[in-house]
């Protein structure tokens, strides 16, 4: 989606000057990884119209492949406003009926899944439309061959109001990597406890809960293991998450340690709470490469 964020302090009703980005929870994600030098495509559908351009600008311009999206003519690129507050950002969507929302099975093929070894996807597609939804349900039920699905639950209230969410439940058992938060689990499972949570959703091979600045766990092969979150000066906390998942991916796929992939997910969270946009400036490699493998004591 382009991004609106305003670009003066002040009510919203009154602001003038804004600043056009480009935000997505896939897109973002897609973006982590390329930059952590995985080799990533993000299949979506944007409107043919000049806000559509700026998203296959944006996303495009960080080395992602964004030769697979389609360009709908019939339905606009959708758009989010911003407003950027270190203790959570209320967003307003005008997205309903766009491009995005008209995706269905006929998408799946774009994803050359003979070729890939993750699809990530977000319980955000299954909320905007019924076509979404199948499309997510039908992928999900395929069997795999050669890759892995995670699923981020990307829980957002505002575009389930007409819809029911206890889908997401069904959608999160049939991925491979489930993501969520304790605060979004509370809400969808009814526990944000992690050892709970996993007696509900028995499906993932590894289930990760974050519990906000506290830190993240992982449970995985029937252990469970937790690492703090790096204290930072949060100036906007919206993808934060996804650049969690982008670094807990990137260092799953690279075989790293329980310990180093969730430190992976904290050090590209961090760099994200330090901005104002969706995807921060990422912190430089002498900086996460010590911490990653840090002493427990130091990190
Ligand atoms: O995770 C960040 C996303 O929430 C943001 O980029 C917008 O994808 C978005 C959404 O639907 O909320």
């Amino acid at each position: 989606m382009v991004m609106m964020v305003p670009a003066e302090p002040g009510p919203v009703h009154l602001v003038r000057t804004w600043h056009r980005a480009v935000g997505g929870a896939e897109s973002n994600v897609a973006v982590h990884l390329t930059r952590l030098g995985i080799r990533s495509s993000w299949v979506s559908a944007v409107g043919d119209d000049s806000f559509g351009l700026a998203v296959l600008d944006a996303v495009g311009g960080h080395g992602v492949d964004v030769s697979k999206v389609r360009i709908d003519p019939t339905r606009p690129t959708g758009l989010y406003v911003k407003e950027a507050s270190p203790n959570g950002s209320p967003v307003r969507y005008y997205r309903r009926g766009s491009a995005a929302s008209g995706m269905g099975l006929e998408m799946i093929d774009r994803l050359g899944l003979g070729e890939v070894k993750l699809v990530h996807l977000s319980g955000i597609t299954p909320a905007l439309s019924d076509s979404c939804l199948a499309m997510m349900r039908e992928l999900l039920r395929r069997p795999r061959h050669g890759f892995k699905i995670s699923f981020d639950l990307n829980w957002r209230p505002a575009l389930w109001a007409d819809r029911d969410p206890r889908v997401l439940r069904e959608l999160a058992d049939m991925a491979d990597v489930v993501l969520a938060g304790s605060d979004e689990a509370e809400l969808v499972w009814g526990t944000g406890d992690a050892a709970r949570l996993r007696k509900l959703l028995p499906g993932p091979s590894a289930l990760v809960v974050k519990q906000g600045a506290e830190g993240a766990t992982l449970l995985e092969s029937g252990s469970s293991h937790f690492e703090p979150a790096l204290k930072v000066e949060v100036v906007e906390p919206v993808g934060a998450g996804d650049a969690f998942a982008a670094g807990f991916l990137a260092a799953t796929l690279a075989g790293e340690a329980p310990s180093v992939r969730l430190r992976a997910g904290h050090l590209q969270a961090a760099a994200a709470l330090l901005t104002a946009e969706d995807v921060g400036d990422p912190l430089p490699d002498d900086v996460t490469d010590p911490l990653l493998h840090a002493d427990p004591q130091t990190w």
